[in-house]
């Protein structure tokens, strides 16, 4: 190219004044040959004009808003390598309309980098929005999702164009399935997230197809809700359970001939009620609209267990009015309908703050997922022997690790620690469990 050249609309059919919704480019910038420049958008369609030729933008002619026609000069091309030159001493004949490349329908183009140098639509694969994700789009199918509200990320590999451009329709689409998803009660959040890819894996290795079982889809839609909608926090805590053990361990012979197997996990319920009525914030639930909360009366406990089939999380009722005798023994007999596969819906419902103990099993410290609609689950894992500076001198304690994750929605940190704290004290001397 010599010299420099006007840039001008070619010819768009019958359309007359057409508003321009967005420039691609900006004065310095170099442009590659069929590069978009400007975006306009008529009542019908959006459509992209791309440069004819390469070179370096000297100047522009238009802004957003501007209306222009055919032969509208748009900007002004210098080429590349050469000094700029005012237009008025440049010998730039405008270029013959019929050799000016066709206005793109926006389908058609892909996204423009901001970066220095504007490429032609010809590497989808290299395509980067500034919100992330390998987009290929055109600024007005960019501007058509930005005004529905729609993310960019989330539309990542949902384009149907052609090399996966995306289209207006696909945008549609996507909106459409969001609101279905809403009506079918999912996903209503406003943190619907792209779609997982399904990966052929064979490629890798030998693979077994193993069906997830019924429970394990029905709590894994529910636990993905909470973990996702509940902002989680973890407090950690250690009571020291030396004498509450010594306790529990002189009186299990005796108990079990009764049939009452007395674990630890009975004396943390009993624990849990008492932080509960001194923590009323913990015995509750958010109202769905974030406005309110539901302080409950009664102390149900919801308690992990863990079944052949997956994790199901029985309730245990007023467990406020039950002594550790007839806790432990509804605590044997739910959790073994619980393995039998035999809960009843109503089994499992009502519960006002729930209990994971792992301590059977072994492990320190973990954080387990709100049971909405509590709002706190306390996790408990395998008690173990610390040395503990008392007097002068270490002692071997034993201690129980303590995983409080709670709703930071309703709970502040503070409250979370005192809420722990409190518990500590309660297990670590059992007769106040008494008060
Ligand atoms: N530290 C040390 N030992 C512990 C312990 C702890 N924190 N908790 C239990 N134990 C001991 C018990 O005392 C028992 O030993 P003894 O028979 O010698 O007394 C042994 O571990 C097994 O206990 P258990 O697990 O059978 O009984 P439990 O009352 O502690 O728990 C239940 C009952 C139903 C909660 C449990 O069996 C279970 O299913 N736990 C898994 C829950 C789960 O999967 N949670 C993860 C959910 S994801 O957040």
């Amino acid at each position: 190219m010599a010299g420099i050249e006007e840039i001008k609309v070619p010819d768009i059919g019958d359309y007359k004044e057409v508003e321009i919704i967005e420039i691609a480019v900006k004065v310095g910038d170099v442009v590659e040959a069929d590069a978009s420049l400007i975006t306009l958008e008529t009542d019908k369609a959006a459509m992209d004009i791309p440069s004819p030729k390469a070179g370096r933008i000297q100047e522009m002619k238009v802004k957003v808003g501007d209306k222009v026609s055919k032969g509208s000069v748009i900007a002004i091309l210098s080429a590349i390598g050469e000094a700029a030159a005012p237009v008025a001493a440049a010998p730039a004949p405008a270029p013959k309309s019929e050799a000016a490349p066709a206005p793109t329908p926006v389908a058609e183009v892909k996204t423009f980098p901001t970066e220095k140098t504007v490429t032609a639509p010809t590497k989808p694969a290299s395509d980067h929005l500034a919100e992330g994700g390998d987009i290929y789009a055109g600024p007005a199918i960019r501007r058509y999702a930005r005004e529905l509200g729609v993310s960019l990320a989330l539309l990542a590999g949902r384009g149907t164009g052609q090399k996966g451009r995306l289209l207006r329709t696909d945008i549609e689409k996507f909106v459409k399935e969001s609101l279905q998803k809403l009506g079918n009660g999912e996903g209503g959040t406003g943190t619907a997230l792209p779609k997982m890819p399904s990966i052929d894996f064979t490629p890798f290795g030998e693979v077994e197809v193993s069906p997830l079982s019924r429970i394990k889809k029905l709590s894994g839609v529910n636990l993905h809700r909470n973990w996702v909608v509940i902002p989680h926090v973890t407090q950690f805590d250690e009571a020291d359970i030396t004498t509450l053990e010594a306790f529990r361990v002189a009186e299990k012979a005796t108990l079990e001939k009764e049939g009452v197997r007395l674990t630890p996990l009975v004396f943390v319920m009993k624990a849990v009620v008492a932080a509960l009525k001194a923590f009323p914030n913990f015995n509750a639930s958010l109202d769905p609209e974030g406005d309110k909360l539901y302080l409950k009366r009664y102390y149900h406990l919801g308690v992990a267990v863990d079944t052949p089939n997956g994790l199901v999380v029985p309730v245990i009722r007023d467990c406020d009015q039950k002594g550790m005798k007839a806790l432990s023994m509804e605590l044997a007999e739910i959790s073994e309908r619980a393995r039998k596969g035999q809960l009843k819906a109503q089994d499992m419902q009502g519960s006002s703050f729930s209990i994971s103990s792992l301590g059977g099993i072994g492990g320190t410290a973990f954080t387990p997922i709100i049971n909405a609609p509590d709002v706190a689950i306390l996790g408990v894992s395998k008690s173990f022997i610390k040395p503990v500076y008392e007097d002068n001198a270490f002692v071997p304690r034993l201690m129980l690790p303590l995983s409080l994750s709670y709703d930071h929605r309703v709970i502040d940190g503070a409250e979370a620690a005192r809420f722990t704290r409190y518990l500590v004290a309660q297990l670590a001397d059992i007769r106040r469990l008494l008060l």
